[in-house]
This record gives C-alpha cells, sequence and structure tokens, in this order.
C-alpha cells in the first residue's frame, strides 16, 4: 500500500516488444514509426518547446478553455477524484489543474519514464497532500493500473487532443479501456482539436523555428538508440500536411538521399523521396468526438470551446 506522498516507480515497457514493434515497421511496405516513439526524454522537451511556439494553438487555446470555465468543469467533475493523467509529460497540465479539481490521488502515466521521473520529483515538494504514483507504461495497447490505485472517482484525464493520434478505431478501443476501467463515479476529461483552416492546421506541424521539425527529425535518434539501427539523421527531412480526405495532419520524415540502414538481424535501403511515416493527427468535428465518446460507453457529456471553436474540452461521466 502506498503512504501519502509517496511516488511509485514502476515501468513496464519491455525493451524486446518496443525492438519487435520498431523493426515490423520499419520493414513495412510503406515505412512507419509510432508516434510514442517521439518522446524520449529531448523528445519531451522538444513538444514542451512546440507548445510554445505561436504556430501551434492548440495548447494555448486549451489553457485558455480550463482559465474561463475552469470553475464550471470543476464542478461538474467534483472534489476527491483519482486523477489519472495519461501521457503526462511534464504533468503541468494536471498541475495546474489541483488548486480546482482538489484529486485525493494522482496517478501520472507516460511511456517517458525518465522524464516523468523529473517532472514528479518537484510536483511532491509543490503538492504534499496528495497522493502519488509515476507509471512508465505505453497505455496505446492496454491500460493496467495497480490495485492500489483507488477504483472510486476515477477520472482520467487525456488533454492536448493526444486522441488525435491514434486512428478513429483505436481511438475507440481505447476509450472503451478507460471506460471499462471507471466504476459508476468515474469519468473521463479529455482535450479534442476540432477542424479549422487548413493553413492555421499545416502551420502548426510545420513552424518557421523547425522545432517540428528537429521534434520528428529526432525520433530517429530514438530509434538508433533503442534498436540499435543506424539511421543519418542529417540525410532525413521533415514533411508535415493537412490530409483532408482523412482529416489529419500527417508527418513523415523523407530521405533526401538513396541510402541503406541496418539494425540488428535486419536492414532496408530507402530511395531519396521515400518517406517513413511517424505520426497522424486527427481533428475531428465535436459532433464527432461526442459520438465516439457514446459509443465508447460514455454519457452525461458536457463540453466547453473557445470562442473560434478550435478546440473543446469534454467531460463525460461512466
Ligand atoms: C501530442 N500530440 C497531441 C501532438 C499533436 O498535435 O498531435 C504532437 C505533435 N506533433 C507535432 N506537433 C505536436
Amino acid at each position: 500500500m502506498l503512504t501519502q506522498c509517496q511516488t511509485d516507480t514502476r515501468r513496464s515497457v519491455s525493451a524486446t516488444s518496443i525492438q519487435a514493434e520498431l523493426s515490423t515497421g520499419l520493414l513495412a511496405a510503406e515505412a512507419v514509426i509510432s508516434p510514442k516513439f517521439l518522446y524520449d526524454a529531448l523528445g519531451s522537451r522538444l513538444f514542451e518547446a512546440i507548445c510554445e511556439l505561436p504556430e501551434y494553438y492548440p495548447t494555448r487555446t486549451e489553457a485558455a478553455i480550463f482559465a474561463r470555465y475552469g470553475a464550471d468543469i470543476a464542478r461538474a467533475i467534483g472534489p476527491g477524484a483519482t486523477l489519472i493523467d495519461l501521457g503526462a509529460g511534464n504533468c503541468a497540465k494536471a498541475a495546474s489543474l489541483f488548486p480546482l479539481l482538489h484529486p485525493d490521488q494522482y496517478v501520472a502515466i507516460d511511456i517517458s519514464w525518465d522524464f516523468l521521473q523529473q517532472s514528479l520529483l518537484s510536483l511532491r515538494q509543490r503538492f504534499p497532500h496528495i497522493e502519488m504514483t509515476a507509471l512508465g507504461q505505453d497505455f496505446s495497447s492496454r491500460l493496467d493500473l495497480p490495485a492500489d490505485v483507488s477504483p472510486a472517482r476515477r477520472l482520467f484525464f487525456y488533454p492536448g487532443s493526444s486522441i488525435g493520434n491514434f486512428t478513429p478505431d483505436q481511438a475507440l478501443a481505447f476509450l472503451r479501456r478507460a471506460r471499462a476501467q471507471c466504476d459508476r463515479d468515474g469519468g473521463l476529461l479529455i482535450g479534442v482539436d476540432l477542424i479549422k483552416d487548413e493553413q492555421v492546421l499545416s502551420d502548426a506541424y510545420d513552424d518557421a523555428l523547425g522545432v517540428t521539425g528537429a521534434f520528428n527529425l529526432n525520433v530517429l535518434r530514438h530509434v538508433n538508440l533503442l534498436l540499435g539501427a543506424d539511421f543519418d539523421v542529417r540525410g532525413w527531412r521533415h514533411k508535415a500536411f493537412f490530409n483532408r480526405d482523412d482529416s489529419r495532419i500527417e508527418m513523415h520524415l523523407e530521405a533526401q538521399r538513396d541510402m541503406q540502414v541496418s539494425w540488428p538481424g535486419a536492414a532496408r535501403s530507402f530511395a531519396r523521396g521515400e518517406c517513413i511515416h511517424t505520426e497522424n493527427s486527427y481533428k475531428y468535428r465535436k459532433s464527432g468526438v461526442i459520438g465516439l465518446l457514446e459509443q465508447a460507453g460514455f454519457q452525461a457529456l458536457h463540453s466547453w470551446t473557445d470562442p473560434d471553436e478550435w478546440f473543446a474540452v469534454i467531460h463525460a461521466r461512466a
């Protein structure tokens, strides 16, 4: 049993399953690297920098919704929840809600383990009365909560439109898994990016400073480390565009010359211009997300948006 203020440190991502997943993706006809590998310690820091960019509107638009409607949102949820932060990163978004939501327990889950550890260290000092648990988990395929995470009043917190990094089918499966982990008194607080002007969308993923490019290219360094591959980062270029048919931003890395990449047990040639698909970021209509949440078994939905309707925050009961 965890004592008050104690931080538990559990990680459950196995190296061999990660290597198998990466190798399969790189050998596919259209090479793919899952976006979860964008987040090593440097990738998480680059993502923090992205959130500061003028072009990247989602973070500040969501923050403005919380600033304007925080009291309403807190009223809809009520105090004393177990706040389960999915993809917690630097834990800043959840921490900014502590004074509003007054959670009893905080469970931070992230695949980027070292970064999460660092983030929780300072948070424990700032909020010593909140019981905190850190889990290094890839929750994209399964969601395992330890027995000592209270089953009562679980509030899953999934901000920043990270749901957009799943395909709609994966998103539905993920939401169903979260719903299955809630008792009747539980729920979900989610942030979702909405469809808008295409130039606004593509600029947000191809900024003038090239920070998003560095974030995308950094995945190759991470893959070199995880898989023992020999990607030459300088041989690749960041590419991002809005795919209107699928309502998603796509990020790719494009080979700048013919090259061969090797890793233990396999190798692949890339022709100049060939791409590795590294991320999708789906943009929804509000009605589409609400339909998805209802299909997953959530109900009594409340939503809040900014005046331009660029972003939505939704609370759903289990
Ligand atoms: C974490 N996720 C919601 C971000 C997004 O907007 O899809 C990741 C990102 N990729 C490039 N910029 C930001």
